[in-house]
């Protein structure tokens, strides 16, 4: 477990962050959102502030912020438009922490430094065409020849995919067994021979961000590309769970940034915008929307630093991370709803931004784990509690 850097150290990095988000970022968000892409002097500057390395150990080039720090820090990024934040997401979480969680040291040592820096990019494959919600039931088999295994199958919204170094592949090892047992994790470098990336998927929102499809064929990898080899081999669904878990702390965090952000948006309107020979605000029912979003804010913010605090001491926090996405982002949909609906016309004008964020938040309830799913994992953890 990363114990985190020191305070001084880490409130100077927060501040600094907070300052790029608000100075930097958010003045380049219309320029993303027009040319569906970060311009290269932006990714430039992550890169020199350390952001691709956020949760990587010091010890293989990372920052090595504790969960409770990750999670602030995001928070401030994710202040700006979470296409940026989508940049760095994978390199800090899914894509690189089944390799800091389960991989061998050999491992850590050939990948880790280079995912810190952002020197190369790290995707996480899991989801497939037919296998979303059902993760255990992936039918990308990888097949055992020698001492190789040998990779088919195709795996969907990957982000990050067309700037990909290294995907985390995800593969059934075990046909004969249906469930999460009998799958793998594989490091597998995404120039391998077999391995074709689609061309971006369109999308509703977070223009600029980047999802594909990726095909592999044939791909061949030797024994030692499995995440934690040799021990591993047909647990690597339990790697892909871990490592959601630490990211539905860090989502949560993102509501949180994005949240605090559209409450600001519809404060400031209505405080300026008058009716009724006043400003808006001074109307009771609107100030009942900013209240509800004042609220929903503060609680979500206490319980990714709760569940954060959890993970921290125990390792892990199955239950709480999951009720933090869930809460965090239906509170983000809410709260992005009703800063839309203070806005009134002006809301849904691409003129006043307020309609781009309502876009890009809405994602947040379904990947990594749909609400539904953090519902179903929240009340088999609630009865099994109860029960034992
Ligand atoms: N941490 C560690 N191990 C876990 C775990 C976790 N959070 N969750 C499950 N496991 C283990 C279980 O303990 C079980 O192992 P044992 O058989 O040794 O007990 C194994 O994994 C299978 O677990 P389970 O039976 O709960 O699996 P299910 O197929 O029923 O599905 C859900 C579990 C639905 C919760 C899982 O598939 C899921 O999270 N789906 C959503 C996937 C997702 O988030 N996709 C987004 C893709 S990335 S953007």
């Amino acid at each position: 477990m990363v114990s985190g850097v020191d305070g001084d150290v880490f409130e100077q990095l927060v501040s600094t962050v907070d300052r790029f988000a608000r100075e930097r970022l958010i003045p380049a968000e219309r320029q993303v959102e027009q040319e569906d892409d970060v311009p290269q002097e932006i990714v430039a500057e992550m890169k020199r502030m350390g952001l691709f390395g956020l949760s990587t150990p010091q010890e293989y080039g990372g920052i090595g912020l504790s969960v409770s720090q990750e999670a602030r820090l995001i928070e401030a990024l994710c202040y700006a438009s979470l296409t940026f934040r989508c940049l760095i997401g994978t390199n800090v979480g899914i894509g690189s922490q089944g390799i800091v969680m389960d991989g061998t040291p050999e491992q850590k040592q050939a990948w880790l430094p280079a995912i810190a820096s952002g020197n190369v990019i790290a995707s996480f494959a899991l989801t497939e065409p037919d296998y979303g919600s059902d993760a255990g039931g992936i039918r990308t088999f990888a097949r055992r020849d020698g001492s190789d295994f040998v990779i088919n199958g195709t795996k969907r919204y990957i982000t990050n995919a067309v700037y990909a170094g290294v995907f985390t592949v995800f593969a059934r090892t075990d046909p004969d067994k249906a469930g999460a047992d009998g799958v793998t994790a594989f490091i597998v470098p995404a120039d391998t021979s077999g391995i074709t990336v689609a061309k971006p998927d369109r999308k509703l929102g977070q223009r600029g961000a980047k999802t594909s499809d990726v095909i592999f064929e044939d791909v061949r990898v030797p024994e030692s590309a499995i995440i934690g080899v040799p021990d591993n081999l047909n647990k690597g669904f339990r790697t892909a769970m871990k490592v959601l878990d630490r990211g539905r702390i860090h989502i949560g965090a993102m509501a949180v940034g994005q949240s605090q952000r559209m409450l600001d948006m519809a404060t400031d309107y209505a405080l300026e915008r008058k009716q009724f020979g006043k400003p808006i605000g001074e109307h009771q029912l609107v100030q009942g929307m900013l209240a509800d979003c004042q609220a929903e804010l503060h609680a979500a913010r206490a319980l990714v630093r709760a569940s954060a605090e959890t993970f921290e001491r125990e390792g892990k926090a199955i239950l709480e991370a999951s009720c933090t996405k869930l809460f965090c982002t239906e509170a983000a949909g809410r709260i992005a709803d009703r800063a839309l609906q203070i806005h009134g016309g002006a809301g849904y004008m691409a003129e006043y931004d307020i309609e781009r964020l309502y876009r890009d938040i809405r994602v947040l309830r379904i990947y990594e784990g749909t609400s539904q799913i953090q519902q179903l994992v929240i009340a088999r953890r609630t009865l099994a509690q109860r029960a034992a």
